[in-house]
Order: structure tokens, then C-alpha cells, then sequence
């Protein structure tokens, strides 16, 4: 625990990190060993900006004749969704998703990986080119790895591009609860177009029922809970970066759905996947990109000063916990029956004749406690007023005057005078818009 708080302070200035990696450009591998903390970062002969995981961390490794040795420890977790919902779930090392492994193409990686669970699992590199036996499906490619137990995984990265990890026994409850972590190979030659920040996250989603504390394995469709890392908005660390910046936000999916992921303020280039950073005639201007279920995706832009909406397009991915087999209460006129209903229950209070962007006015008002550790099905505040999403959503922070590797939130835009929408009247006859006249 003592050397992730180290580790989380060290990235916590994520200029420190960004800085030293520049410096060891070019040095040979000893050298760069000797220049910075072997254990932290990158001791390849190629300089790259550390990724940096939203709401997570990246696993230190020891180097131990030539081979970077990584441990992963299979656990259960007290998980915060976001404030007000916390869950037990399983994942590694203290968190879910498990740490972001990083390495370079080339390296001989030892991940060992120990069992805290009181049933067995394996863990599977999704998307690496390995032996076989390295592959991690129980059974097929090898014994369970028993509670207790530790394995010893080896083998050489002989590829770049952003790959996952996750069980490969019970993988149904295993995944559904929270046990998956991303697995970043950096290419050894560095890259024609370099990225000056590299974000990466998970899509998943969870079953965890109104009022209660544990996910549910057994759901297949309707899902309470949709996360980047793990977190629901407002709790979804921003992707922050100054304007001109190349950045890229690398994302994979282990959840049950398809997300398709869009940006708002540029176009930005789909450049990779698992197969590595694809040749730049196959890149693709784009401003959304499903990322499959199973799949990773690479996307790239040049960063637009803003705050910038950054979302899963699923309209109810970007709900939390949520009702779906009620009536429609759209242009229902419900006083009768509120008034019924209020006799049994005095808390009840009829909603959805006009839309549903009351619902968080009224739980901002305490109108709706809701169960608990339940959060609310839209929330979050913005400078202008409620945002009124959860879910799989983040915004994109873009400042002209940041440093090189500074991470932090820099609070809300301030749009130049002249380009912030405003209103121009209150009168709903105003003005003379064309109408569709049918037939
Ligand atoms: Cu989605």
C-alpha cells in the first residue's frame, strides 16, 4: 500500500513523470535505469509519455536480470462508484479495474499473479502474442490458480497497442464484478507522430440493484451502472490537456454492450486498436467510434481550447440506476392518480408528463431520497446548471495557458465574449420560423 501511495503522489505531479521520461530520449537502457526510478518508468531505449489511466494507476515493477516483474494480487475491493454508491467488488491490488500494466515492445515481462479470492481464477493477456500456455484460460491452456495461490506468468512482448487483462474462469462472475485492467505496449522504435498525453480507460457495466452492495453476475441487459474505470459521472476524472497538445485516448471494452464513444469539438482520428498504431493511411476522421465488446480503440486529436462533452452515445449509458419496465408517463396528465398514490404514500410525487429533466431538480430539492446507496439517475453540475447525465460520461478540458503534464482539473471555461449561446427571448411566439405543414 506504502509504494501505490508513493507511486499515486509521483504521478500526482504528472509533470515529474512526463519530464523525466523526455529526458531519458535516446539513452540506452542503463543509463536511463540509473537517470530515473527504475521501478516507475520506462527503462526501454525509447522515451514515450506514461499513460495515464482515469481514476486509476499504473503497476510498478521491479527489474530483475533484464525482466520486468510485475505482481498482481486477485482480491475483493470496497469500490466508490461515485459519491453515495459503494460496492464490493472484485479486482487487483486494491482497485477496479485492476492497474494499467505498461511496457515497452521487446520486453521480457514476469507477471506474477496471486489469488486472494476463495475460488480460483487465471487471468488471461487479451490481445498479446504469447506461448500457449501463457494465454491464461483455465483449463484449456492451464491449471486453475487456486485460492492462495501464486502463478508466474512469462513471456516477450513482441507487439505494440493497447490490450486488456481479465479472468479467463468464471469469467462471468469474475468480469461482471470488476476484474479487468488494461495492458499498454509502447512501441520500442517510438512513434513517427508522437502523442504529448495518453489517456486510457474501461468501458464496463454493472448490475448493482437499488439498495444494495454487491453486483449482480446474472444480468445481461439491464444494467444499473455504466463506467469509464469503474466510475460513474460526476466522478469520472476529465481528460485534461492544453490546446494544441496531440493527445490520445486509448479505450477497450469488457463489458456486455457496444459503446459508441463521441467527442464533441474536433474530429478526431481513429489511429489503433489491439493490432498496434495502425499505418497512417488507414487512419479515420471520425467524432464517434463504437468500441466493441472485446475490442480496443485508439483515438487522437489535436486539443481545442473548451470543455468538451465526452461520451458513451448510448442514450441510457449516460443514466444511472433507472426504472425501464414502467408506463410512459410522456404527455400524461397523472394529478388524479398523484393524488391517489399520495394517500398510500405521502413521498410519492408523479413525474414525466413534460420529459425527464425535472427528476434532478426534484432529487436536488430532496423530493426523491431513493434507496439507499443508490445514486440518482442524472446529476452532475456545470457552471450553466444541471448537466443532468451519469454514467459514461466525462467532458474534455482544454486550456491554452496549462503545463506540459499537468493533470489537474482546471475548473470550468470561460468562453471569449461573443461565443457563448445566450438567450434572445422569453416569448414563445417569437420570431417567424418556417413549420412543416403535413399533407
Ligand atoms: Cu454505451
Amino acid at each position: 500500500m506504502t509504494s501505490r501511495r508513493k507511486f499515486l503522489a509521483y504521478t500526482g505531479v504528472g509533470a515529474v513523470a512526463a519530464a523525466v521520461s523526455q529526458a531519458v530520449a535516446g539513452a540506452s537502457p542503463e543509463t536511463a535505469a540509473k537517470t530515473s526510478d527504475s521501478k516507475l518508468l520506462a527503462t526501454g531505449n525509447t522515451a514515450f509519455v506514461p499513460v495515464r489511466t482515469l481514476n486509476g494507476w499504473t503497476l510498478p515493477y521491479k527489474l530483475k536480470n533484464g525482466v520486468k516483474e510485475f505482481h498482481l494480487v486477485a482480491e475483493e475491493v470496497e469500490h466508490e462508484f461515485a459519491p453515495g454508491s459503494v460496492a464490493k467488488c472484485w479486482g487487483y491490488n486494491g482497485s477496479t479495474p485492476g492497474p494499467t500494466i505498461e511496457a515497452v515492445e521487446g520486453d521480457r515481462v514476469r507477471i506474477l499473479v496471486t489469488n486472494c479470492l476463495k475460488e480460483h481464477t487465471t487471468i488471461h493477456w487479451h490481445g498479446i502474442l504469447l506461448p500457449s500456455g501463457m494465454d491464461g484460460v483455465g483449463g484449456l491452456s492451464q491449471p486453475h490458480i487456486g485460492p492462495d495461490e501464486t502463478f508466474a506468468y512469462e513471456f516477450t512482448l513482441k507487439q505494440h497497442g493497447t490490450h486488456m487483462y481479465h479472468p479467463h474462469a468464471d469469467e462471468m462472475t469474475q468480469m461482471a464484478v470488476g476484474m479487468m485492467g488494461m495492458f499498454i505496449i509502447h512501441p520500442r522504435k517510438g512513434e513517427a507522430v508522437p502523442v504529448d498525453r495518453d489517456y486510457c480507460f474501461l468501458t464496463h457495466n454493472w448490475a448493482l440493484h437499488p439498495g444494495t452492495y454487491r453486483p449482480d453476475p446474472s444480468v445481461m441487459v439491464d444494467f444499473d451502472l455504466w463506467t469509464f474505470n469503474s466510475k460513474v459521472f460526476p466522478a469520472i476524472d476529465p481528460v485534461v490537456a492544453r490546446s494544441g497538445e496531440r493527445v490520445r485516448v486509448r479505450m477497450g471494452n469488457l463489458s456486455m454492450w457496444n459503446h459508441p464513444i463521441h467527442m464533441h469539438g474536433v474530429q478526431f482520428q481513429v489511429t489503433g486498436s489491439d493490432g498496434g498504431r495502425w499505418p497512417r493511411s488507414q487512419w479515420r476522421p471520425e467524432t464517434t467510434e463504437i468500441i466493441g465488446v472485446g475490442q480496443t480503440r485508439d483515438i487522437e486529436f489535436i486539443a481545442e481550447p473548451g470543455d468538451w462533452a465526452f461520451h458513451c452515445h448510448m442514450a441510457h449509458h449516460t443514466m444511472n440506476a433507472m426504472g425501464h419496465e414502467i408506463p410512459n408517463t410522456l404527455g400524461v396528465d397523472q394529478t388524479e392518480i398523484d393524488r391517489e398514490i399520495r394517500k398510500m404514500l405521502p413521498d410519492f410525487l408523479a413525474m414525466g408528463r413534460y420529459g425527464m429533466a425535472e427528476h434532478q431538480e426534484h432529487v436536488d430539492r430532496g423530493h426523491h431520497t431513493g434507496p439507499e446507496n443508490t445514486l440518482a439517475m442524472m446529476t452532475g453540475k456545470g457552471p450553466y446548471g444541471n448537466i443532468e447525465m451519469g454514467g459514461m460520461f466525462t467532458t474534455v478540458k482544454v486550456r491554452d495557458n496549462l503545463k506540459r503534464g499537468d493533470y489537474r482539473d482546471p475548473g470550468w471555461y470561460r468562453p471569449p465574449s461573443g461565443t457563448l449561446a445566450s438567450r434572445v427571448s422569453s416569448d414563445p411566439d417569437f420570431g417567424n420560423p418556417q413549420r412543416h405543414k403535413p399533407g
